[in-house]
C-alpha cells in the first residue's frame, strides 16, 4: 500500500541522504522534537509518521534536555518541562508513540540513540538559531552513513528556505511574497492517527516530578510564572476559549488597544506558546482567518504579526549569523551608530543599575519590573524598553548585549528570533528606516518618555506595575510561610 506525503516537499529540506543499501531493511524513524513542542498541528511529527508509514517501520519521538540552554531559568524551564510532560502523557495515550527524553548535550545523545534503535530517519523541526543549525551540522558528520536527516519547518506558515532565499530589507518586501504563497501554504492540516507499526514494548519513563524540582531548584533566581498555565490545551484556551479567549472573547480590542500597556489583555498572549511550540501559528492564522468577517481590521493586524512580522524575524536569524550583533545590522545604521558613540549621554547606567530597574525614569523602571516579575513585558514597552537602554549606556554593542540578556533572562518567550529581531530593530534599526539624525541615536528612530505620554496614562501604568510587583511578592511571602510552617509541623 502507498502512503501519500501529506507534507508539502517544500516545507523538508534533506539535511544528509542516507547510503541505504537497497536490501538492507530499514530502521525506524526518530523524530528530534526541539522547537514545536506539540502533538497537533505539527508538520514535522506529521512527516515523521509518513515516512514511518511508507516504509513500514516504528516511529519514535526523542527531546534533549540541555545541561544548559543559552542561559534559561526555572521560568522557561519549568514552563517547557510542564508542557513536555503532559506531551508525553498524550503521545502515548493517543498515538502510541513512545517518548524518550534525553540529558546533555545533543551532538552526543541523539546520534547514540538513533545507532541503539538502529534508525534510518532522523526528522527534527527548524530554528534559526546558530547554537541549533552548528549542533544539526554535527549530527549530521556523527551518525552512520545509512542514516538520512529531515529537517522540517513546522514553525513557520510559509518555511523561511520557501518564503525568501535570501535576507529580507524590511516588512515591505517580505509580505509580497508570504502573502503569495499563503493560498499554497495556509492549508489545514491532515488527520493524524497512530503508526501503522509499534515500536518494540520498551520503557521511556521519565520521573517528571522529580526532574522539574531539581530544574526549578536550580533556576530559583528567576521563579515561574503563575498566571501562565503551560501545554497544547492551556495554548488553545488562549486561543479560542470560552472564557477570555482571544478569538472568541477579546479580538475587537487588539485594533484599537494594542498599543495600550494598562491593556495587556488586547493582545493575544500566545507568544510563550508560539516560542516553545506548544501551538503552531499555522493553527492561529487558520482560526483568526476564519472570525475575520467579525473583526477584519483586528484579523489583518493580527496576521501581520503573527505571520509577517514573526517569519521576518525567521528570515533575519536565518540569513544573517550575526543576528544578535552589531555587526548584523545594515551599513546605514552602523555607521551612524559609531559615529555617535562618543557622545555625551545623559546618564549612564550598569547592566546591575538597570537590572534593578534603577534608572531615573520611572516609566522604564516600571516596564523593567514588569518583566522581572510578570514574565512578559507588553510590546509596546518593549521598544521603549530597549532604546532607553541605547540612551543609558557607553555604546550601542554595550546597550545590545544588556538588552539581550535581560530580554532572554526574564521574558517567558525569551531566546527567540523575536526578540533578537526586536533588539536589534530597536537599537541598532533593523528593518527600520533612517529618521532625523539626533545625538546618541543618531539616525536610529527615537523614542522618548513625552511620546508614551502623549500614547497612554503612563502614571496609570506606573501603577498598575507596583500592584502587579505588591501582587507577586505577597503571593511568595505566603507560600513562604506556609512552608515554613510545614517544616515545623513535620
Ligand atoms: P501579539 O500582538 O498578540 O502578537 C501575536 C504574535 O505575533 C506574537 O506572539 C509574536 O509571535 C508575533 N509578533 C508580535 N509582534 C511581533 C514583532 N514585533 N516581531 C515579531 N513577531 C511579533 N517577541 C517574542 O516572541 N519573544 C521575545 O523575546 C521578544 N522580545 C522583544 C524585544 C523587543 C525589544 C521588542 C521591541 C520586541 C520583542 N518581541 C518579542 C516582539 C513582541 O513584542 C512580542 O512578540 C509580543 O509582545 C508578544 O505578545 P503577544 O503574543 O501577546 O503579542
Ligand atoms: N529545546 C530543546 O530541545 N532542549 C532544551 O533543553 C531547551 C531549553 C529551552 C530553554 C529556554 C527556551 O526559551 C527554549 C528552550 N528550548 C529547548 C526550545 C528551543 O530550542 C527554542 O525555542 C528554539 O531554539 C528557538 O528557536
Amino acid at each position: 500500500m502507498a502512503y501519500p506525503s501529506s507534507v508539502q516537499s517544500g516545507r523538508v529540506r534533506v539535511l544528509k541522504e542516507g547510503s541505504r543499501p537497497s536490501d538492507r531493511e530499514m530502521g525506524p524513524v526518530v523524530y528530534w522534537m526541539f522547537r514545536d513542542q506539540r502533538l497537533r498541528d505539527n508538520w514535522a511529527l506529521i512527516h515523521a509518521v509518513d515516512q514511518a508509514n511508507k516504509a513500514s517501520v516504528p516511529v519514535a519521538v526523542g527531546f534533549n534536555l540541555f545541561d544548559e540552554f543559552l542561559g534559561a531559568k526555572a521560568r522557561q524551564l519549568g514552563f517547557m518541562l510542564r508542557g513536555l510532560q503532559q506531551l508525553h502523557r498524550d503521545i502515548q495515550d493517543t498515538l502510541h508513540i513512545p517518548f524518550f527524553l534525553f540529558q546533555g548535550e545533543a551532538i552526543e545523545t541523539i546520534p547514540t540513540f538513533l545507532e541503539e534503535c538502529g534508525a534510518s530517519l532522523l526528522v527534527t523541526d527548524f530554528s534559526p538559531l546558530r547554537e541549533v543549525q552548528s549542533w544539526k551540522d554535527e549530527i549530521c558528520k556523527r551518525v552512520s552513513d545509512s542514516v538520512s536527516i529531515h529537517e522540517v519547518d513546522a514553525h513557520n506558515v510559509v518555511p523561511v528556505w520557501v518564503a525568501s532565499e535570501k535576507l529580507e530589507y524590511s516588512a515591505k518586501t517580505l509580505r509580497g511574497k508570504i502573502n503569495k504563497l499563503l493560498p499554497e501554504y495556509l492549508i489545514d492540516f491532515p488527520k493524524m492517527g497512530p503508526p501503522i507499526k509499534k515500536w518494540a514494548a520498551t520503557n521511556c519513563f521519565v520521573d517528571w516530578e522529580n526532574l522539574i524540582t531539581e530544574v526549578v531548584r536550580k533556576g530559583a533566581e528567576v521563579p515561574e510564572l503563575e498566571w501562565c498555565e503551560p501545554g497544547e490545551n492551556a495554548a488553545m484556551e488562549v486561543l479560542m476559549g470560552s472564557k477570555s479567549g482571544f478569538l472568541t472573547k477579546r479580538l475587537k480590542n487588539y485594533s484599537t488597544d494594542r498599543n495600550n500597556p494598562l491593556k495587556p489583555k488586547a493582545l493575544s498572549g500566545l507568544s510563550p506558546y508560539l516560542h516553545f511550540g506548544q501551538i503552531s501559528a499555522q493553527r492561529c492564522a487558520i482560526e483568526a482567518r476564519n472570525v475575520r468577517k467579525l473583526c477584519p481590521q483586528a484579523v489583518d493586524a493580527f496576521l501581520e504579526e503573527l505571520i509577517v512580522r514573526r517569519e521576518l524575524a525567521d528570515n533575519f536569524c536565518f540569513y544573517q549569523p550575526q543576528y544578535d550583533s552589531l555587526q548584523g545590522a545594515w551599513e546605514w545604521a552602523r555607521k551612524t551608530l559609531l559615529v555617535h558613540a562618543p557622545d555625551k549621554r545623559e546618564h549612564i547606567y550598569t547592566r546591575e543599575q538597570l537590572e534593578k530597574a534603577q534608572t531615573a525614569d520611572p516609566l522604564w523602571n516600571a516596564s523593567q519590573l514588569e518583566m522581572v516579575y510578570g514574565g512578559k513585558m507588553h510590546g509596546f514597552m518593549r521598544m521603549y524598553w530597549a532604546k532607553k537602554i541605547l540612551e543609558w549606556t557607553s555604546g550601542p554593542e554595550d546597550a545590545l548585549a544588556i538588552s539581550i540578556y535581560l530580554n532572554d533572562k526574564y521574558e517567558i518567550d525569551g531566546r527567540d528570533p523575536n526578540g533578537y529581531v526586536g533588539c536589534m530593530w530597536s537599537i541598532c534599526g533593523v528593518h527600520d528606516q533612517g529618521w532625523q539624525e539626533r545625538p546618541v541615536f543618531g539616525k536610529i528612530r527615537y523614542m522618548n518618555y513625552a511620546g508614551c505620554k502623549r500614547k497612554f496614562d503612563v502614571d496609570g501604568y506606573i501603577a498598575y506595575v507596583k500592584r502587579l510587583v505588591g501582587e507577586i511578592k505577597k503571593r511568595k511571602a505566603e507560600t513562604l510561610l506556609n512552608e515554613k510552617k510545614k517544616e515545623l509541623r513535620i
